[in-house]
């Protein structure tokens, strides 16, 4: 019987996961935890507790309790907020990584979860169709964390047989939790904003493109993933998920197509330059090759499907 320990529920990835996870597991044996106050959704499907990943004690204590066999730990400072406090980002994304690889070393929770992300391309990376295996000089705090965990990660799983798993996230998009800090937030916020106002002002230029993909896409093959026969992965690192390419500018088309009123204008900020430094597109042939990765989501679906959620969510919230 698998016990599922999740670290950071109540974030954008995690309070999607958890209940995709419970129905697979059952809710009893997901054990959510976060430092911020769950949805209600993870609250009453299951087990809630409030740990902080950066006590190592604490969590070393909640493993061992609950008897954790699989990790996924989702705490992160992403790319943009990360800029703001670069120290406070490195420390709190490596001591969330390194105390989860630890207690993964150090008890039967070997089985671990731990997602990277395009921000580990660089200026120097080949921007179309990046290869697994390239050029990685990421030039960002966030990045540069990221890069290090991938290293780390294969390090456990060599030297200590931690059955590490991580995939580069492309940006992820959603309607259920809004991410916070990151630099493909646009891709969320300007649905957000269209429902809401008719308009929205972004913070890239229209010509970025960048690899996205939608939620539901992403939790399948995260699972997908750690659920594939060990002796299938070739990458003990982080796998590319490339997900759909697109620009601000083919977003908004693609939203005037079912709202004609939609307006976009572009004010661009310090995110431009580290939107610029990661590639547009990602090739993703490994993961398909080793264990199955696909996607349901193409940009059209995805726009329908989250201007339809967010109408939905705001009347349901007025009414
Ligand atoms: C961010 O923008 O920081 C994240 C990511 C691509 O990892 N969404």
């Amino acid at each position: 019987m698998e016990k599922i320990l999740v670290i950071g529920s109540s974030g954008q990835i995690g309070s999607e996961l958890v209940l995709a996870l419970r129905k697979i597991y059952g809710g009893e044996n997901v054990y959510a935890t976060d430092i911020k106050e769950p949805t209600e959704e993870i609250s009453t499907s299951g087990p809630f507790d409030n740990l902080d990943v950066l006590d190592f004690n604490n969590l070393l204590h909640y493993v061992v309790r609950y008897k954790i066999t699989q990790i996924y730990n989702l705490a992160a400072v992403l790319s943009g907020n990360a800029e703001k406090i670069p120290l406070q980002a490195w420390d709190i994304n490596m001591k969330a990584l390194m105390n989860t690889l630890e207690v993964a070393h150090k008890t039967d929770a070997k089985k671990l979860f731990w997602p990277s992300s395009i921000a580990i391309f660089g200026p120097t990376t080949p921007m179309e169709n990046t290869p697994q295996l390239t050029v990685m000089e990421p030039n960002t705090v966030y990045g540069i964390s990221k890069l290090a965990g991938e290293r780390w990660g294969e390090y456990y799983h060599k030297r200590y047989g931690v059955d590490f798993r991580s995939v580069r996230y492309p940006g992820l998009i959603s309607y259920k939790t809004e991410p916070g800090g990151g630099t493909t937030d646009y891709a969320v916020e300007i649905f957000f904003e269209a429902v809401k106002n008719g308009k929205y002002e972004c913070f890239l230029s229209e010509d970025t493109a960048l690899p996205m993909m939608f939620m539901d896409d992403a939790i399948h093959n995260t699972i997908k993933l750690m659920r594939a026969d060990s002796s299938k992965l070739s990458i003990r690192s982080a796998y590319n998920m490339a997900g759909i390419s697109f620009d601000p500018n083919g977003l908004a088309n693609e939203i005037k197509k079912i709202m004609p009123g939609f307006e976009i204008s572009y004010k661009t900020d310090f995110r431009q330059a580290i939107a610029n430094s990661w590639p547009a597109s990602i090739n993703d042939e490994v993961a398909r090759k080793d264990w199955g990765l696909e996607e349901k989501y193409d940009l059209r679906k995805l726009t329908a499907t989250m201007l339809s959620k967010i109408t939905e969510k705001i009347k349901r919230a007025g009414s």
